[in-house]
């Protein structure tokens, strides 16, 4: 070990990464082939800047000029909660979501570590911090410096540890050691998270048709939620985390270590349908959502997931906030799936709902929305 690699370890932990590898910035060859071929499948949907940056994402070198080495970090954000217990007016948010944004909150630290590093070598360091926003196979990097194996369910996993965990990279010019490959790790003959998936979002272990996926739907999705699957997304308003919940690996999680990721500093587990429905402005919407993941649909899309688990969760107390935005709300994705929702709850409000729509509704999907009501008698 040189002198920088047990400067990066001590400075590491004093700034909370427990879990710290190293791997040089050589092409993520490996990662190449399954790549290409989920994006030749189309799996990835309408998340177009995944195609689009495909040849950066396999090569970490070309993310920052003279880059020698790629330390990358597993931030653990699992917290022991209590059971979710249905009220009949919660949505489900996915564990990751329930703090601060990952973005900014394990960024932030990386950029320090890059400032300690700097002071400590005495030397100007070119660093690079990355967390899911660049385009770069953030978990073939972490399985080339041995931080865990990946699953079935295409997650990063730590044996002993699980895969409740979120991924960083620090880029530097700083010559490191490679900590990979690790222990490894292997599912064996389990299948848990293909059975549970309720969406049926695995075409085969390891892949993964982000189309179908509830994460994808409720997060990156900008369109409407294909209506075969909406009730497929049972409680989840914002991500899902099924395929991690029956995963056996994840039995042992504790809370998580940053305080930032801890429920209480965000909208936590849980979130009430009716006020979120409520939230009629942009401003209202950022006001409620800063600082944590849940901005990234925007209203628009966050108040579609609402209203489609509001019907999901048989929530009778949405019905007036979602009668209010079929007549009110100036976006047609939250029009059409506020009518989608009110005719599975309540049904004279629905149709007086569709044939407002159908007599003042400038927009032809929020129309259609409203005959399909009228029509299912
Ligand atoms: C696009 C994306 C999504 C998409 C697609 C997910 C997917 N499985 O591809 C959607 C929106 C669905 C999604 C959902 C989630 N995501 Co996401 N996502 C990403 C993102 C931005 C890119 C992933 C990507 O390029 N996928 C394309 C596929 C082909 O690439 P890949 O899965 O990495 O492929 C590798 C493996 O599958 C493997 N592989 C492929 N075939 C085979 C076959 C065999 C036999 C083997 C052994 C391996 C293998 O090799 C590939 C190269 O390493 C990354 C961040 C990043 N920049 O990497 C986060 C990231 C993967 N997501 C993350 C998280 C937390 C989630 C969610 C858990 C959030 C939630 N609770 O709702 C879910 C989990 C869903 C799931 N089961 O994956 C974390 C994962 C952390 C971890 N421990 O692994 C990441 C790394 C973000 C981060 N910085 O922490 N995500
Ligand atoms: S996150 Fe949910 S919907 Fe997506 S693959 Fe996992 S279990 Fe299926
Ligand atoms: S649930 Fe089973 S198959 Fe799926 S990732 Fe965990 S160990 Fe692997």
């Amino acid at each position: 070990m040189t002198d920088a690699d047990a400067i990066l370890r001590g400075e590491a932990a004093g700034l909370g990464f427990e879990v710290v590898g190293v791997t040089d910035v050589a092409r993520l060859d490996g990662a190449e082939a399954p790549f290409r071929a989920w994006l030749a499948a189309g799996r990835h949907g309408d998340m177009d800047y995944l195609a689009d940056r495909a040849e950066r994402a396999l090569a970490p070198d070309a993310l920052l000029p003279g880059a020698l080495s790629v330390v990358t970090v597993a931030v653990e954000h699992a917290t022991v909660a209590p059971p979710h217990v249905p009220d009949g007016r919660s949505g489900r948010v996915a564990r990751y979501a329930w703090g601060l944004d990952y973005h900014v909150v394990v960024g932030a630290r990386l950029e320090a570590l890059a400032a300690r590093l700097e002071a400590r070598l005495g030397r100007g360091v070119h660093a690079r911090a990355l967390v899911d926003g660049a385009p770069l196979l953030e978990r073939a990097v972490a399985v080339r410096a041995g931080l865990g194996f990946v699953g079935k369910n295409t997650l990063v996993i730590r044996p002993g540890r699980g895969s409740w965990a979120l991924l960083g990279e620090l880029l530097v010019d700083v010559p490191l050691a490679p900590t990979g490959p690790g222990p490894g790790g292997t599912c064996g003959a389990c299948v848990r998270c293909l059975d549970a998936c309720p969406t049926a979002a695995f075409d085969a272990a390891f892949v993964l048709d982000a189309r179908r996926c509830i994460s994808y739907l409720t997060i990156e999705h900008r369109g409407a939620i294909p209506v075969e699957l909406r009730p497929r997304l049972g409680p989840w308003v914002f991500g899902c985390d099924v395929c991690q919940e029956v995963c056996p690996f994840n039995r042992a999680s504790r809370p998580a270590p940053w305080p930032e990721l801890r429920p209480e500093a965000g909208v936590g587990p849980a979130l009430d349908l009716v006020a979120t429905l409520a939230l009629d402005t942009d401003e209202a919407f950022r006001a409620r959502f800063r600082g944590t993941p849940l901005l990234r649909p925007k209203r628009r899309g966050l108040l579609r997931n609402a209203a489609v688990v509001a019907r999901n969760v048989g929530a009778a107390a949405a019905v007036p906030a979602l009668d209010d935005r079929v007549r009110f709300d100036p976006e047609p994705l939250v029009r059409a799936h506020a009518l989608w929702a009110l005719a599975g709850l309540d049904e004279a409000v629905a149709r007086r709902a569709a044939d407002w729509a159908l007599a003042v509704d400038p927009d032809d999907g929020v129309r259609a929305e409203a005959d399909h009501v009228l029509a299912a008698r």
